[in-house]
């Protein structure tokens, strides 16, 4: 038997499935065995045709991503299809689980198609960098019209498949017995001559003429082009060559589309994106056999602007939220604020007026700590930034709340470990550090302590899912994985407008690379004045941006930061007055202006920061590198299509980051820029992160 296919024969219909765990994905030894059970089945003469199925919840989750970047072995889908389409035994797809890429390609290969009701379909190539490479964006417009197969192809979305029955996509949806379905129709096809195939149909879909059908596809093209992603513009390219293309060699040209995109930078990155998402779920001593607690009620302890957005988002998932406040002003002044996000979540279409009703119905609001936590299964605490108090909040905690109850602290910066010694039960405590504003952001940083159970870790990581969070295990450290690295570029910015960088300059640098908002754009958002209220506390200065806090250069909540908000807009306006104020400032502390170079204020901003995830990777804060580009590309904005800090250090060549930290420690006169020791060993050992799992601690 060829591996990773079964192959059986029942009652004169060949019924393939495909076997490949976890998602039938398309391996070299998947593609052999189609193959060759393909052409066994249709030289049989008992066969009269053949049903390809899958096993589990997937049908087939398309190419095997893990081994995209190898050298292609062994026969590919447009040969099996190839095959197929010239076979006169029909061939049915009875898609039990959702059809993706080159699985969805398979089916629209097929002679006919049927679905278990539920599933989804769709060809999310795009979102890996990707055009569908095995036929798909020439199929599918001859399956559904070209304007809705190039929407379907740009957006990558997949869709519910009563949607695709709609659309034309496939013949038919069935709650029952869906490989008796697929043998009905293999056998109602079976005397058919010619066999339907989708590649002799046209694109016209349901337009009422072909040429209504491009102009309709121009029309979409034209919008959908303006994302300037290179993978928009190939599927548009390839979806157009259905009207004026020979289909074979459409697909000659689809398939070399496909290959110079994969090879290209943006797959690359998206790609190692998608892996290392899927890789941060796996977290060292948890396992799916590792117990986890129940959870229905959670406490939020602190009910500030954090602790608000974690409420509203543990109560959109159907937990129950107890809120808990010291003050009753700040209670109330919660209580307005978390209605007037529910509102406007509904007035903006986003949510339902009965699912936000049936949310907020499930917030209970307390001044009484004992009384808040004495039902809960987790307690979050999110009250201000200090240790003192947050010590206070965890003993009390300990005393009030059930013993089953797992502590976590939303602390951006504290030791979780001294948190727990507060406790009578440091395996379950643990950090879950949420990001501003906590109902939007993805990204949970959940730190385990050195006494962080498995049970604990698993609970909280499930809740995470569960509150659609992307969670990444760090390890203790000050700052944690994005904050620690991300002081790296504070400081960096702050040096660069001393030396007489304007804040347009820097920022344009960081919008060019594809962030949405440069550092002083995004302290403009969130308050100039956070930080320099800490700092005054403490008694520390950071310059020059105290200087403009202290002229009451807020940001846009005072109409003016590092940049002018005129009447209360948002757009920045440059404004020469924060250049003197700086000027002033570096003469002040004896720094010389001078002209740095886009390629100088790229490095600062970037290399630093990146240097300090060596050092965050070398002490196992984190398991592997690629858990830190999860952390920045769902926590802080990195373009996706840069794959993050750490991969796209890999891009620039290890060697070339460690000589550029060299270069500036030297020109800057600054060891802290000097490369991380773990960093210049591997750029001088040629050593590729890919190839790097952190050991144990
Ligand atoms: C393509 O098809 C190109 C073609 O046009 C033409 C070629 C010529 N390959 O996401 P999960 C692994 S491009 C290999 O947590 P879920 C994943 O890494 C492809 N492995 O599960 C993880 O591994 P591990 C177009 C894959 O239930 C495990 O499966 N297709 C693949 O939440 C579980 O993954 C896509 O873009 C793969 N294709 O969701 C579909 N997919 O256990 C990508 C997953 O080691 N896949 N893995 O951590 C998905 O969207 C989701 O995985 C899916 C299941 C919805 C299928």
């Amino acid at each position: 038997m060829a591996e990773g296919i079964v192959y059986e024969v029942l009652d004169g219909i060949a019924v393939l499935r495909v076997d490949n765990p976890p998602v039938n994905a398309l391996s070299p030894h998947v593609r052999i065995g189609l193959n060759e059970r393909m052409r066994q089945a249709n030289e049989d003469g008992a066969v009269q045709g053949v049903v390809l199925t899958g096993t589990g919840k997937v049908f087939i989750a398309g190419a095997d991503i893990k081994l995209i970047n190898q050298p292609r072995t062994g026969p590919t889908i447009g040969d099996l299809l190839a095959y197929v389409e010239g076979m006169d035994k029909p061939v049915v797809a009875a898609m039990q689980g959702t059809a993706l890429g080159g699985g969805f390609e398979i089916a629209m290969g097929c002679h006919g198609r049927v679905a278990l009701a539920g599933i989804k379909v769709g060809l999310p190539e795009t979102t890996l960098g990707l055009i569908p490479g095995a036929g798909g964006t020439q199929r599918l417009p001859r399956l559904v019209g070209a304007a809705t197969a190039l929407e379907m192809i740009v957006t990558g979305k997949p869709i519910p498949v009563e949607e695709a029955l709609e659309l034309g996509a496939v013949d038919a949806v069935v709650s029952g017995n869906l490989i008796d379905e697929a043998v009905r129709l293999v056998r109602q096809l079976a005397g058919q001559n010619p066999l339907p195939r989708a590649r002799d149909r046209s694109p016209q879909g349901k337009a009422a003429s072909l040429e209504e059908a491009r102009t309709a596809f121009d029309t979409r093209a034209a919008e959908l082009a303006k994302d300037g992603r290179e993978a928009t513009r190939a599927a548009i390219a390839a979806v157009a060559d259905t009207f004026d293309g020979d289909f074979d060699d459409a697909l000659t040209r689809e398939f070399e589309a496909f290959h110079k995109l994969r090879n290209g930078p943006a797959a690359q990155a998206l790609i190692h994106a998608f892996l290392a998402e899927r890789a941060a779920n796996h977290v060292r001593g948890v396992t799916r056999e590792t117990p986890r607690s129940k959870v229905e009620m959670v406490a939020v302890i602190g009910a500030g602007t954090m602790g608000g957005g974690i409420a509203i988002t543990l109560a959109n998932a159907g937990y129950s939220v107890q809120v808990v406040d010291a003050s009753k002003d700040g209670l109330k002044a919660a209580q307005e604020r978390i209605a007037a996000t529910y509102e406007d979540q509904v007035r903006r279409g986003r949510m339902g007026i009965k699912t936000a009703e049936a949310a907020q119905a499930r917030f209970h609001w307390t001044t009484d700590m004992a009384a808040g936590v004495a039902n809960a299964d987790v307690v979050i605490e999110a009250v201000y930034e200090d240790m003192g108090l947050k010590k206070q909040v965890f003993a009390g905690l300990s005393r009030l709340a059930p013993k089953h109850a797992i502590l976590a602290s939303n602390t951006s910066y504290q030791n979780i470990d001294e948190l727990a010694r507060e406790t009578d039960r440091p395996d379950k405590v643990l950090g879950m550090h949420y990001f501003s504003p906590a109902n939007v952001m993805k990204l949970l940083e959940v730190v385990r302590g050195e006494a962080t159970s498995p049970e604990t870790l698993a609970t909280v990581l499930d809740l995470a899912r569960k509150t659609g969070k992307v969670p990444v295990v760090v390890g203790v450290c000050y700052g944690f994985v994005g904050n620690r690295m991300l002081w790296q570029r504070t400081v960096q910015t702050q040096k660069l407008l001393l030396e007489g960088c304007s804040p347009r300059e820097i920022d344009t640098v960081l919008t060019d690379f594809g962030f949405r908002m440069g550092p002083c754009q995004m302290q403009d958002l969130a308050g100039v004045d956070v930080a320099w209220r800490l700092r005054k506390a403490r008694g520390e200065r950071m310059e020059p941006v105290d200087t403009i806090a202290d002229a009451g250069r807020w940001g846009q909540k005072t109409g003016k930061g590092y940049y002018l908000y005129p009447e209360g807009s948002r757009t920045a306006v440059d404004d020469p007055e924060v250049m003197e104020m700086v000027a002033g400032v570096a003469s002040k502390l004896g720094v010389t202006q001078r002209e740095v170079s886009r390629e100088e204020i790229h490095q600062r901003l970037l290399y630093p920061l990146i240097n300090e995830g060596f050092k965050i990777l070398a002490e196992g804060i984190v398991e592997r590198p690629g858990d830190i580009d999860v952390v920045y590309l769902h926590g802080y904005g990195w373009p996706r299509d840069k794959g993050g800090p750490m991969h796209y250090a890999e891009t620039q060549g290890l060697k070339a980051v460690a000589d550029a930290l060299d270069a500036l420690a030297e020109s800057l006169g600054d060891e802290d820029l000097r490369p991380a020791p773990l960093l210049r060993q591997m750029a001088d050992k040629s050593q590729r992160l890919a190839d790097y799992e952190a050991g144990e601690k």
